[in-house]
């Protein structure tokens, strides 16, 4: 028999920080936010998003036979160097090592495994799980299962790690006993407009919303071309992803260095790139050197070449 403490005890042991177990039913509220969202265009250019909008909000719709959803998080805090060489462009932390889907992609199955395991080899059950790029609400539902709550910023907070954590799931038809949600009729954040005043380019906006068009993470990964000059102007050395709102949170004073050393500078591309080195690269096989097996791979060549020449632009206007 597979029981929720198995179930937790195992996850920790294949080196998941956190785990909560919930129920597979449709969140009305979260349903509702995320519909509001795409209506407003803040996905940006983001279209698979606005695609899959039936399955992202009904878990059934991923595995018929679901029962319980595993809810998953790896901390991958790691502290900043004092100051950014003249030169370099920042990467944002959840980037500098290893890419994220693959390392914890590994950790899942390592993990289905052993809860197979625990039911014996001729097990019925249906396990099927995900990593960020499957049509799945991750933040609602990892609140539902109490890893956290979701913070004007918008980043699931949790109370020992801060938000500086990756989540993943895995769904089964195994009935599991859920955990406590997070209570969301109480407001963690309080007054504390500190993200929303910190973000250089006002991209979160009320209601813990952020409108994709305006954030700088979206800008330097996501955004397929051209970054309009009134909001490159405010980018200064971010080269790739952006940190900012997650570094002024008071939640996450309490951040624990992580014990994932994959996801540490010194197994990719490091906390800072020359972006000299960037706008030198002139084929693909120079970048994949450089980018191979970290996110970076995401805005392909053009688009790390662009970054980087913003970020040069704005050393040198703020030299001069
Ligand atoms: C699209 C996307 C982005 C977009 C849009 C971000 C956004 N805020 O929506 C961009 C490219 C900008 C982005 C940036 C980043 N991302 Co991103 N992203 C996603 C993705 C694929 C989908 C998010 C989504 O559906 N957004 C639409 C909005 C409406 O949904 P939502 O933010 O999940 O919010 C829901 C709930 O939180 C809830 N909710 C919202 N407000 C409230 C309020 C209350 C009171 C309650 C109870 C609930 C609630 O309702 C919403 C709708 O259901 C998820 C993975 C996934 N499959 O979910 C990763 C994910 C959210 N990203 C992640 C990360 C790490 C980042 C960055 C930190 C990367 C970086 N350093 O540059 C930044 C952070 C920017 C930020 N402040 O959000 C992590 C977040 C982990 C965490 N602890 O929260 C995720 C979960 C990936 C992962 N598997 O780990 N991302």
């Amino acid at each position: 028999m597979l029981t929720s403490e198995i179930v937790k005890r195992l996850a920790l042991t294949c080196g998941f920080d956190m785990v909560g177990i919930t129920t597979p039913d449709v969140i009305p509220d979260d349903k509702e936010r995320f519909h509001c969202w795409i209506k407003q265009g803040y996905h940006a250019d983001m279209e698979w998003l606005a695609r899959s909008m039936d399955r992202r909000t009904d878990p059934s719709m991923l595995l018929p036979s679901v029962k319980s959803i595993i809810m998953l998080g790896v901390n991958y805090f790691q502290p900043n160097a004092e100051v950014i060489p003249d030169g370099y462009g920042l990467v944002s932390r959840y980037a500098r090592g290893r890419d994220y889907h693959k390392v914890i992609a590994r950790m899942t199955k390592h993990l289905i495994v052993k809860l197979k395991d625990s039911l014996g080899s001729k097990t019925d059950h249906d396990f099927f799980w995900y990593v960020d790029y499957g049509p799945f609400l991750e933040r609602a539902y990892a609140s539902k299962a109490g890893l956290g709550f979701v913070g004007k910023n918008s980043m699931l907070i949790n109370r020992t790690f801060g938000s500086w954590f990756f989540i993943s799931e895995i769904l089964t038809s195994v009935e599991l006993e859920s955990d406590e949600p997070y209570s969301s009729n109480y407001d963690h954040c309080g007054k504390c407009t500190l993200c929303v005043d910190a973000c250089p380019t006002g991209a979160i906006l009320t209601g813990n919303v952020i409108d994709s068009r305006k954030c700088i993470s979206y800008l330097t990964i996501e955004r397929p071309s051209h970054i309009p000059n009134e909001l490159a102007d405010k980018t200064g050395s971010l080269l790739f992803g952006c940190d900012i709102c997650q570094e002024v949170c008071p939640h996450n004073k309490r951040a624990v260095s992580t014990r994932h050393s994959e996801f540490l500078p010194s197994a990719g591309v490091g906390e800072f790139l020359d972006t000299q080195r960037v706008l030198d690269m002139t084929t693909r096989e120079e970048f994949l050197d450089l980018t191979a097996g970290t996110p970076l791979t995401r805005p392909q060549l053009a688009g790390l070449q662009r970054n980087a020449r913003i970020v040069l632009t704005n050393q040198s206007n703020k030299r001069s």
